[in-house]
């Protein structure tokens, strides 16, 4: 028999971290289990998107150096406050994978000052438990599992990294195709309603795919929003789409 995945309401009450606590509040609150991913290249689409995905989403997720005209002052002040309009988490999926020193630098210094901005940080955990150290004053969502085909996040390199995202206190969540135990958030990205791939690796489920069979926490979608020809209309179309893949998987 399949087991209950918990709810939003019992993660909340046991949720340990203030930023795991936020996006649970916010879901709730929006009925939302959707993340954006803004892999736009100029400063003017990353805004646009952030309007019209803001009122829908939990978090809007950057990739803040492919931006190839970014200035602290234009990119991200607007940017944090589009976030606090539309009450909306900044996720920088950074994807650290150095030793904790050079991370501690790449995440505070140079042009893009992630630690003055992002709520949370996706991180590898190949360089082992301390390397996330420096993630104090964030969340870290740590790479359990990649989308792509041919990965190498098998299931044993799945299994150490788990153990290092659950024992670390910095550590809110896991980005993963598999499901993770319930005490960790599972961020899911690789969703798409029209695609099953993009012919350059990247595998893609439904949204009620990855509620059912992984009990995922929340979605993560890039082309599927910000390629179509109505970002926000194809926003509030993931964003039912996973709130009642939710509901549906609270019942199984
Ligand atoms: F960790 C991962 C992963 O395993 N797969 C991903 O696709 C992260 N991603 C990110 O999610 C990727 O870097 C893109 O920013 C986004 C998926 O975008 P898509 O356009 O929905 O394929």
């Amino acid at each position: 028999k399949e087991e209950h995945r918990l709810s939003y309401e019992s993660k909340l009450k046991c949720a340990q971290h203030s930023v795991s606590k936020k996006l649970l509040e916010i879901a709730l609150a929006k009925k939302s289990n959707l993340i954006a991913s803004a892999d736009v290249t100029t400063t003017q689409e990353l805004l646009d998107l952030a309007e019209k995905t803001g009122p829908h989403i939990i978090a809007l997720k950057t990739h803040i150096d492919i931006i190839s005209d970014f200035d602290y002052e234009k990119t991200i002040l607007p940017l944090k406050e589009l976030a606090l309009k539309h009450q909306f988490l900044l996720m920088e999926d950074r994807k650290f994978a150095d030793i904790g020193n050079t991370q501690e630098l790449q995440f505070t210094s140079g042009v893009f000052k992630i630690t003055d901005w992002a709520d949370f940080v996706t991180s590898q955990v190949i360089g082992g438990f301390e390397s996330l150290d420096c993630f104090r004053n964030v969340g870290v969502v740590a790479i359990v599992g990649m989308s792509s085909k041919g990965t190498l996040t098998t299931n044993s390199y799945r299994e150490e990294a788990l153990k290092i995202a659950l024992s670390h206190p910095n550590v809110i969540g896991a980005v993963s195709q598999h499901k993770v135990p319930e005490d960790i958030l599972l961020f899911t990205p690789g969703v798409n309603l029209a695609d099953s791939g993009d012919g350059k690796g990247q595998q893609y489920n439904t949204p009620q795919h990855v509620f059912k069979t992984l009990h995922t926490d929340f979605i993560i979608v890039g082309r599927g929003i910000y390629k179509a020809e109505d970002a926000e209309k194809a926003a509030l179309t993931y964003k039912n789409e996973g709130w009642n893949a939710y509901l549906q998987s609270l019942e199984k």
